[in-house]
């Protein structure tokens, strides 16, 4: 009999068709997903997505969770709210309030359960892992079809295991692990890999512990991490009143991976990621007593209630030295400090308690001052993206932060402590509370609910087909890593996301080439074509489709890069623009912005391209997209492949 590792049996558990083996790595693969998820910035534009799939009832257990834009200056967030809450009460979901928490904290909280599968609006739905179950991100479209019932295409991913030992000493925390795992796997190229994590070291993790680890796989761009289902898990779930979620989940005996990983808890020490992009993951240590100004400490990576209660240890009788705010991952860990005591020492230590919400991981309050220097537990400190264009955000831990925020200066928690400082942290029981949400709606009941459109809101627009030539000019030529948050920036556009033109107009590619949107407009409103080209991992971070739409609003019709991102990628052919890359990188080199070029469509099945450049000649590109994406790419995108099929 075959032995299957965790990441086979959750897959297979959860294949469309009741398949009964699973494909060779690279190979396509459809899941059934069990839940999904939406938040608030992705999920207007899939909501409205879904609108138009004419579905009645929502497939899967849908979780709606209202976390990012919380800002509520003006009426546009609080309209998306209010469109989200009718949303949620007509298509029978579970609706999160504002202030309730971080999408990943509830969801991890009061949804995940091991075994099952989530796909989430939001790149960092792979927390669930933690919890043994099968947790992806996707642009709101893909989201938006599996909540419809639509299976999900993959591809087979290679399993990595990360085979855990030792156990972590104290100040070291599981965010110090996944840096270091990060360090070893590198932040791109692991696009068709999945991590499971093993080995005796996995006892003394819990299941928050094993959500920071998962979480910030996303920042590798691994497709899901996961572990298995143990005695941790279950007495979690037992915490959590939810003992009958268990079901144990452990690889065979004799289960392989295509590669190992080993890690000894032990070994690792206090780790920062410096700025920007994960830069380089160093030790505290050797950093210590660096400036600082800021530091936050929150965000779904790791703002739970241990990390929190020790950062409350930390904090004991003493003030901080710098401005500190701390957001809680939700109102459920909130009321537990509160429980604890620890909501009176962050007051005394004079921190700022932020709301439970993302905050200042996602540039919504709190940005640091030019030139600044913060530290943040979040998991990204992309370019621009606390608000501060010239700040500078480290990425380390809560007890790291904490130990920092008290002595003004970059501290290994450890200094503070004494080496062998125990922080031995007050437990009191979770707050399980499942009143904080509105569950669906009996069918009777949710068939008289009118739904509710903000002045704010713009309907989704319409994309037209794939001509059968594309001509036009290289809009913008750009170098490696472009993020999600280089195309498309969140902070203070965020409130825009349920208006993709005028999002498109004013923040497309603005911290790259501020008159982008002028000249692709401009170029698209002359009947020509726009084209970007770039270096290796284009597209990576955030799930945000609109990286995708908006680009594609200004006349943006293919990208020829290196190498993509998979979220970004597929999110392009859910817009209808082809993703390329070259048959020979150096290519790139010879290829000026500005560049008059044109690509005939008449090869596109045999995905061989070439790419005529004004000046220059013939350069050989391949698609990067899959086969089963070209008929959606040449409709003009995943929604107008629907309604053409519709109207057949
Ligand atoms: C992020 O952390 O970048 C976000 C904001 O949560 C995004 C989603 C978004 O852009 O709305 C993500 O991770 O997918
Ligand atoms: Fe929110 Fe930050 Fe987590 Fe994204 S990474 S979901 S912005 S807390």
């Amino acid at each position: 009999m075959t032995a299957f590792n965790v990441a086979q049996k959750i897959l297979l558990a959860n294949a469309a068709g009741g398949l009964k083996q699973l494909p060779e790595a690279g190979q396509p693969l459809e899941i059934q997903f069990t839940h999904t998820l939406y938040q608030d910035a992705t999920g207007t534009a899939a909501a409205l997505a879904f609108e138009k799939m004419g579905v009645d009832r929502v497939k899967t257990t849908s979780v709606i969770v209202v976390d990012h834009k919380t800002l509520q200056v003006g009426y546009i967030d609080s309209d998306d709210h209010h469109y989200l809450e009718s949303f949620s009460k007509k298509f029978g979901c579970y609706f999160s309030r504002c202030g309730n928490g971080i999408c990943h904290s509830v969801f991890l909280q009061d949804f995940a359960a091991p075994g099952k599968s989530v796909i989430g609006s939001d790149s960092h739905t792979t927390n669930a892992g933690g919890m043994g179950m099968l947790a992806m991100g996707a642009g709101g479209t893909d989201v938006s079809f599996a909540m419809a019932g639509t299976s999900y295409k993959m591809d087979m991913p290679k399993v990595v295991q990360v085979n855990i030992t030792g156990s972590l000493h104290p100040g070291v925390l599981a965010k110090d692990v996944i840096l270091n795992v990060l360090k070893v796997i590198g932040i791109k190229g692991n696009k068709g890999i999945c991590l499971e994590y093993t080995g005796s070291g996995l006892k003394s993790l819990n299941v928050a512990d094993r959500a920071t680890i998962c979480n910030m796989g996303t920042e590798g761009g691994v497709a899901f991490s996961i572990f298995p289902s143990d005695d941790v898990t279950k007495s979690y779930l037992e915490g959590r009143q939810r003992a009958k979620d268990f079901q144990p989940l452990v690889a065979d005996a004799g289960a392989t991976y295509s590669r190992t990983i080993e890690v000894n808890l032990s070994d690792l020490q206090p780790t920062i990621a410096l700025y920007p992009r994960l830069k380089s993951m160093d030790k505290v240590k050797d950093h210590a007593g660096e400036p600082i100004d800021a530091v936050f400490i929150g965000s779904c990576t790791n703002a739970n209630y241990e990390n929190l209660a020790r950062v409350g240890e930390i904090l004991r009788g003493k003030k901080v030295k710098v401005d500190t705010a701390i957001a809680p991952g939700s109102q459920a860990i909130a009321r537990q400090l509160a429980a604890a005591g620890y909501l009176e020492i962050f007051y005394a230590a004079g921190v700022r308690v932020m709301e439970n919400a993302c905050s200042a991981c996602i540039g919504q309050g709190f940005s640091p001052a030019s030139k600044g220097v913060m530290l943040s537990t979040a998991n990204r400190n992309f370019e621009g993206r606390s608000g501060t264009e010239t700040a500078s955000v480290h990425l380390v831990s809560p007890a790291t932060a904490a130990a920092s925020a008290v002595m003004g200066c970059i501290t290994d928690p450890r200094d503070l402590l004494g080496n062998n400082a125990e922080l031995s942290i007050k437990l009191v029981p979770p707050v399980v509370d499942m009143d904080s949400y509105i569950a669906p709606l009996p069918q009777a009941d949710a068939d008289k609910v009118v739904m509710r459109y903000g002045p704010g809101i713009a309907p989704l627009p319409t994309l037209d087909p794939l001509p059968a030539k594309l001509s036009g000019e290289i809009l913008l030529k750009l170098g490696n890593e472009i993020t999600t948050d280089h195309i498309q920036p969140a902070g203070k556009y965020l409130s825009l996301r349920s208006n993709a033109d005028e999002y498109a107009k004013q923040a497309t590619f603005v911290q790259v080439d501020k008159t982008f949107s002028t000249r692709a407009a401009a170029v698209r409103d002359a009947g020509k074509h726009g084209f970007i080209v770039a270096g290796d991992g284009y597209g990576m971070g955030s799930s945000r489709e609109h990286a995708g739409l908006c680009p594609r609003i200004l006349g943006v019709r293919a990208i020829v890069a290196k190498g993509f991102e998979r979220i970004h990628l597929a999110n392009l052919a859910n817009f209808g623009i082809l993703g390329l890359t070259f048959e020979n990188p150096a290519d790139l080199d010879r290829i000026q912005q500005g560049a008059k070029v044109s690509l005939d469509m008449a090869t596109l099945d045999s995905g061989n391209f070439k790419l005529v450049v004004e000046g220059l000649g013939d350069i050989p590109l391949k698609l990067a997209q899959g086969k089963e994406d070209i008929p959606m790419i040449r409709a003009g995108g995943a929604l107008s492949l629907f309604a053409s099929q519709q109207a057949a």
